[in-house]
């Protein structure tokens, strides 16, 4: 098979010059190495052997030898690696299995290091793995990595519009030049691909879920094309959100009804025309009958009506991604059960190329949410996870919110139904609603790049733990000096529990301003749709507070499996981070820390500003770490969350005083204004809105 072996990386001089740390290299800077690793790598001299196979085009592994140079080169301070022959060889050795998922070896041997695997996927992650360890310092010498992905898809939806604004984006404007394109082609979108592909990426949705039709028109086709083009080498496949009343709106028909002849017929010719220019185009992504979307019950049709008519059109090319997030203003249920109630029926209906994506939670990507009573509960439909990595409840990009903590949360949760989330959805995969945008740090802040990064690194790896991942962002981000990563890390991993005690503790959610979603606003009430208003979740009134979803109010509970039911049905023994999900309890509720209720949610609220305060502190003591801009920047976000984290729980604990009556625990801080000035804010010009 071998036919020939070249070396690529006679050009190591060109490694551009330290420049100003402005964010922009994500976790990809490969810092120099300094002391005795860097000494390891000058020893090991590595060069780049890339072997090329027949007929096969290799711009996979162009790409994976190309950032093993350009990473050695600025690991080792641009002089280490060798195209001179002498030295180790780092040897690329994959091979043309277009199956390969991208598993991969990395290990060093008598010659250098080898990495291997079935497909070219496998040497391009190898190499990034690779130049992962290195950069925190691991040894040449002594590597013994396999690795495989857990999930077959590991998925960015955008919620990009075409016209550059980001739905819940908090970084800027869309990174996708959709007006540009096809000719022009910007560098960020191959550094974007770089980025993904380094952390497993292999799927993007390039624009929002509340989608434009015109996006499956001729011109958008084409634009779309060259970046698939574009990202293929690296892995990464496109889909497309897409409007499922398109028919009506480009085709001209009177209907988009899914078992309309016409209607079937424009969409598998859509699709042809789509895969005509994009042969391994990924699928479609579909919003349907949730927020005034169009969807199959406009017609009279089943979720899996819809979403099996447009599996037909892909027929095995590609996928249809049906989302789950479903909840209507006609239903008179608790809004975290809609959901399981209409999907459940439909187990087994939907066909092979349909994935229903679920939110982590039932209601809506909230701070704290018990997992969804989907998982595990639909055995014959594939279930994928869906994430949101943008903070459009924890803070937006200001906020320092280290999210792993949250997914493994649910990834690790045990369904009852025989298997944990992460075990439902590995078969599929996960998606992960992207941060990016056009801020030059890429996420709107330095701190919000561990999310992107942290995503990626789950769906490779539901088993790694969000320590272990902070460690290694942390050490490639920043510094990987040991005294900074220890700092660091316990401070990452506290922050979204301090989101969650100084927005909404103990198991409250959808407490925030209407519409953008900005700050407190627990006292609205009168919004048209009830389920919008934060007063539908927290319930609170004189005589207590908590959404009752046991058997005596709405049950939401029998939506789970019996025994982790049993588990949430007692006040007293339910883990109090979920009491006021499932509980209605009274104000003076004893708790188990010997408190009554109106005492613990003060303590949380304290507990959550008294945490940013802290992580404050700790970062103004790393300023020694990190280079003066991005120590400034992180520290100005700092100072935003610390000031709106005292918002949040001044606001909430004056609103939650006008109900209740009840003075602060003695020796607490009052609130820095009153109700009526908390009440008086109004924020229409707030970002992703
Ligand atoms: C909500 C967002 C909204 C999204 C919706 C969704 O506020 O912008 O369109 O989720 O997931 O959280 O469809």
């Amino acid at each position: 098979m071998t036919a020939g072996l070249a070396l690529i990386g006679a050009a190591l001089a060109l490694v551009p010059s330290a420049q100003a740390e402005d964010g922009y290299d994500l976790w990809l800077r490969h810092a120099p190495l300094e002391g005795e690793a860097l000494e390891r790598l000058r020893i090991f001299a590595p060069r780049v052997e890339v072997e090329l196979y027949r007929g096969d085009e290799t711009p996979t592994l162009a790409i994976a030898a190309r950032e093993l140079d350009l990473g050695l080169a600025k690991l080792g301070g641009g002089t280490v690696a060798s195209a001179s022959g002498a030295g180790s060889a780092i040897a690329l050795e994959c091979g043309s299995d277009p199956a390969g998922a991208g598993e991969y070896t990395v290990r060093s041997n008598a010659k250098g290091i080898a990495i291997g695997g079935p497909g070219q996927l496998s040497c391009l992650y190898g190499a990034y793995a690779l130049l992962r360890e290195l950069s925190q310092g691991a040894d040449p010498r002594s590597l013994d990595i396999v690795s495989a992905p857990a999930m077959p898809l590991r998925m960015l939806n955008h919620w990009d519009n075409p016209d550059g604004h980001v739905e819940r984006g908090y970084s800027g404007r869309s990174i996708f030049d959709w007006w540009h394109l096809p000719e022009r082609l910007d560098q960020r979108m191959i550094d974007y691909a770089r980025a993904n592909a380094s952390i497993g990426i292999n799927a993007v949705a390039v624009n929002n879920v509340n989608a434009t039709a015109y996006v499956l028109e001729p011109r958008y086709i084409e634009k779309l094309a060259r970046l698939a083009d574009a990202w293929r080498p690296y892995g990464i496949r496109v889909f497309l959100s897409a409007r499922f009343s398109a028919p009506r709106e480009l085709g001209g028909l009177e209907t988009a009804d899914p078992l309309d002849p016409a209607v079937r017929a424009w969409w598998a010719d859509k699709a042809d025309e789509i895969y005509a220019a994009i042969p391994d185009f990924g699928g479609f992504l579909v919003k349907a009958n949730s927020e005034g979307q169009p969807g199959p019950q406009d017609y009279g049709r089943t979720h899996a009506e819809g979403a099996n008519m447009l599996a037909e059109a892909l027929r095995e090319r590609g996928t249809v991604i049906w989302r789950a997030f479903v909840y209507s203003e006609h239903d008179e249920t608790d809004r975290a059960k809609q959901a399981y109630a209409e999907f459940i029926p439909l187990d087994g209906a939907f066909a092979d190329n349909v994935i229903v994506q679920v939110k982590n939670g039932p209601i809506d990507f909230q701070p704290r949410e018990p997992f969804h009573p989907m998982f595990g509960a639909m055995p014959d439909t594939r279930l994928m996870l869906e994430a949101q990595i943008t903070k459009e409840y924890l803070g937006f990009a200001s906020h320092l919110a280290y999210l792993a903590p949250m997914w493994e949360e649910v990834l690790d949760a045990d369904t009852g139904h025989g298997a944990t989330v992460a075990q439902v959805v590995a078969p599929v995969g996960m998606a992960g609603v992207a941060n990016t945008g056009s801020d030059r740090n890429w996420s709107g802040s330095d701190f919000d790049q561990a999310n992107w990064y942290a995503f990626g690194r789950l769906a490779w790896d539901p088993s790694l733990s969000s320590e272990q991942i902070a460690r290694e962002w942390a050490a490639q981000t920043f510094s990987r000096d040991p005294a900074f990563v220890d700092a660091v890390v316990p401070m990452m991993l506290a922050s979204r529990q301090a989101v969650v005690d100084y927005m909404t503790p103990l198991g409250l959610a959808h407490l925030m301003g209407t519409g953008h979603h900005y700050g407190p606003a627990p006292w609205v009430c009168e919004l048209e749709r009830p389920e919008w208003n934060p007063c539908y979740y927290h319930r609170a009134d004189a005589d207590g507070i908590g959404f009752d979803r046991t058997p005596s109010g709405s049950d939401a509970l029998s939506q789970y499996a019996p025994s982790v039911a049993a588990h949430w049905s007692d006040p007293e023994a339910i883990d109090p981070a979920y009491l006021l999900w499932f509980h209605r309890v009274g104000w003076n509720h004893p708790m188990r820390s010997g408190r009554s209720l109106w005492a613990e949610l003060v303590a949380r609220y304290d507990s959550g500003v008294g945490e940013v305060d802290r992580m404050a502190q700790t970062w103004r003591g790393l300023a020694h770490y990190v280079d003066p801009q991005r120590h400034r920047a992180v520290s100005a976000n700092l100072a935003i969350q610390q000031s709106e984290a005292r918002w949040w729980r001044d606001g909430s604990l004056s609103y939650w005083q006008s109900v209740n009556g009840l003075e602060l625990p003695a020796g607490t801080r009052p609130a820095a204004e009153s109700l009526d000035h908390y009440r008086s804010l109004s924020f229409p010009e707030a970002p992703g809105n």
